[in-house]
């Protein structure tokens, strides 16, 4: 198993509701570092990439469907850059969130000079543009980006336009769409495993198959583990709530899933909010879910 790099990006300029860039801050403080250690794993911490506050005049830009896209795609391509070197250096970059908008960033510098898959876990698409968005909240669009649809400033983010393909991309547990963002999403080639699918044949069958699809011809995968996927009676602080979620039970079994297949290559979790959290237990299981996907097993 490849080293592991930790990085947080306080980021969140590309939601709608504040509290996410506290995210790394909330799963360092469970342990995190010493329970992946704890797993046999070497791992080191990098620390945060630098993330403008609002507070502190981030540039809100004038385009109202596309808030504060400036200082976003400075920190993606910040980040872009510190995850290039990480895998140029034979690590397993770990990014902690902060919002889903750092994906883009994350993504592009993973699959730098190589070819990655992609495994998107979220209650959202994000593939909205900003033809299509209701909110201008660029989180909503960063899978969009990574398949080359939106503002090229995004688009061209990895110095390749898509930075992953949409058939070597594959969208598991969605549950909450726009309308034009479900129509885009529809006719884009990517690999979409619905709640309705999970729900008919179990969270096993639709992971195997999110995984094989996207395995031929790549050098692996990245998996982008938003938190709201997961019911919010069980993970309560994330932004964007939405109800009807996968369990407990679901999540690590895609995570073990993940871990069992060996092509992971590099992980996000995002969208952790402190502030509408409940004793930190959103962030509690989203380190346990890291763990599951970095090889922890019950037996
Ligand atoms: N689709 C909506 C809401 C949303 C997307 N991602 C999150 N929320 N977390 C939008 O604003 O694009
Ligand atoms: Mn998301
Ligand atoms: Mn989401």
């Amino acid at each position: 198993m490849y080293p592991i790099a930790l990085l947080g990006v306080p980021i969140d300029l590309g939601a709608g509701r504040r509290g996410v860039d506290m995210g790394p801050s909330a799963m360092r403080y469970t342990g995190l570092q010493a329970r992946i250690a704890a797993l046999g794993h070497d791992v080191c911490d990098l620390g945060n990439v630098p993330t403008p506050m609002i507070e502190t005049g981030a540039p809100l830009g004038d385009d109202p469907r596309l808030r504060y896209l400036d200082p976003i795609w400075r920190v993606c391509a910040e980040l872009a850059d510190r995850v290039a070197t990480c895998v140029q250096q034979g690590q397993l970059p770990l990014i902690l969130g902060g919002d889903h908008s750092l994906a883009m960033g994350s993504v592009s510098g993973s699959t730098r000079g190589r070819q990655l898959g992609l495994i998107w876990i979220d209650a959202h698409a994000d593939f909205n543009t900003p033809e299509t968005t209701p909110s201008g909240n660029i989180h909503g669009m960063s899978l969009a980006a990574l398949s080359g649809r939106g503002h090229p400033l995004l688009t061209g983010l990895a110095g390749r336009v898509p930075a992953i393909p949409p058939d070597q991309i594959a969208l598991v547990a969605v549950r909450d769409l726009d309308p034009l963002e479900r129509e885009a999403l529809r006719t884009s080639g990517i690999h979409t495993f619905t709640m309705h699918d999970i729900d008919r044949r179990g969270m096993a069958a639709v992971m195997e198959q999110a995984i094989s699809c996207i395995s031929h011809a790549t050098d692996g995968y990245h998996v982008s583990l938003d938190l709201d996927v997961i019911d919010p009676k069980i993970a309560p602080g994330v932004g964007t709530p939405v109800l009807g979620g996968i369990s407990y039970r679901e999540a690590h079994l895609a995570m073990e899933l993940i871990a069992q297949a060996g092509g992971l290559r590099s992980l996000d979790v995002v969208e952790v909010n402190p502030i509408l959290d409940i004793h930190n237990a959103t962030a509690e299981l989203a380190v346990e879910l890291v763990l599951s996907a970095l090889g922890k097993r019950i037996l």
